[in-house]
């Protein structure tokens, strides 16, 4: 059951892997600041297809060069002339990538810096947690440029930071800098080094649970929050009859129970 990835099918991402599990995934363009043209977008799909059946553990997902992404591929977009419905099935396949992202089950940590911009902060809004580092800034420039999002942002965006503010920064091309971005919920952590290195220890820490655990925090919260309370409520004790009795969290905690596991602190960030 278990796949294999052949990473050498990826041309615009760079694809790498560390034995704790964590799989660490570039966004490969920097001379076109990574923008997302559909090739980058049908291997996201690929990758994040198979990742949850492949022993991946934790993702961590960057942008090579200055900046993380700076969205829809405007030349591309310009150069094709697409038809209402080609572009349909354009945002079509970015939600399937960034569904399989949000919902696959694999922890994805994004590693955020420079431009995280239109489709960038999209596709940052479908990782589970995203670190920036001062560089960082987020905007969607959507309205300035004639368009609309279409890779999830009224879900996703709005979901993180709320309407009101969504629809400024649509209307008004505010740019938020990573202290004030990271402090109103774009990201969970705000580092002064390195965003890359801080996103590797959390993506390492992730990797050392169990699989199962992972599968349901990466997974069934996205889906719970879709349902109504009643729903959720029983989904949540379903899932959580079968991840907390699962097998192998038996010496976890047989090791709580004999006071050899690690006790939760506050000095741990
Ligand atoms: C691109 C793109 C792109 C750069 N598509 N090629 N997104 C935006 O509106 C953001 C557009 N980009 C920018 O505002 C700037 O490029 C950046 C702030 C990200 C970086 O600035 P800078 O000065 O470092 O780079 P540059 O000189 O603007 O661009 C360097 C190259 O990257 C240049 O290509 P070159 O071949 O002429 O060297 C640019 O054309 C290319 N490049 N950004 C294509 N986005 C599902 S709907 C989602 C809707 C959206 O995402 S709308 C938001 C689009």
């Amino acid at each position: 059951m278990t796949q294999t990835i052949d990473t050498s099918q990826f041309e615009n991402l760079e694809i790498t892997s560390e034995d704790t599990g964590v799989w660490i995934v570039t966004l490969n363009r920097p001379n076109k600041r990574n923008a997302l043209d559909i090739a980058t977008i049908e291997e996201l799909v690929t990758f994040f297809s198979m990742a949850p059946r492949a022993d991946v553990r934790a993702v961590v997902l960057a942008g090579a060069g200055d900046h993380f992404c700076a969205g829809l591929d405007l030349v591309e977009h310009h150069s094709e002339d697409r038809s209402p419905a080609d572009f349909m099935h354009v945002c079509l396949r970015w939600h399937e990538a960034f569904n399989k992202m949000e919902y696959g089950g694999v922890p994805v940590i994004a590693a955020l810096h420079g431009a995280v911009v239109g489709g960038g902060l999209e596709l940052a809004s479908a990782a589970h947690v995203r670190v920036m580092d001062q560089t960082a800034y987020v905007a969607l420039p959507e309205g300035q440029r004639g368009l609309f999002t279409g890779g999830g942002a009224t879900i996703r965006v709005s979901d993180l930071v709320g309407k009101a503010r969504m629809i400024d920064m649509m209307l008004t091309g505010r740019v938020y800098k990573a202290e004030e971005a990271a402090e109103l919920g774009f990201a969970q952590y705000l580092v002064d080094g390195s965003s890359f290195d801080k996103a590797l220890e959390l993506a390492r820490r992730a990797a050392e649970n169990l699989p199962l655990s992972n599968f349901a925090i990466c997974s069934a919260v996205s889906h719970m929050t879709n349902m109504s309370a009643l729903d959720a409520a029983y989904a949540e004790a379903v899932v959580a009859g079968v991840v907390n009795t699962q097998v192998d969290a038996r010496e976890r905690l047989a090791a709580f129970a004999d006071k050899t596991a690690a006790r939760v602190r506050p000095d741990k960030d």
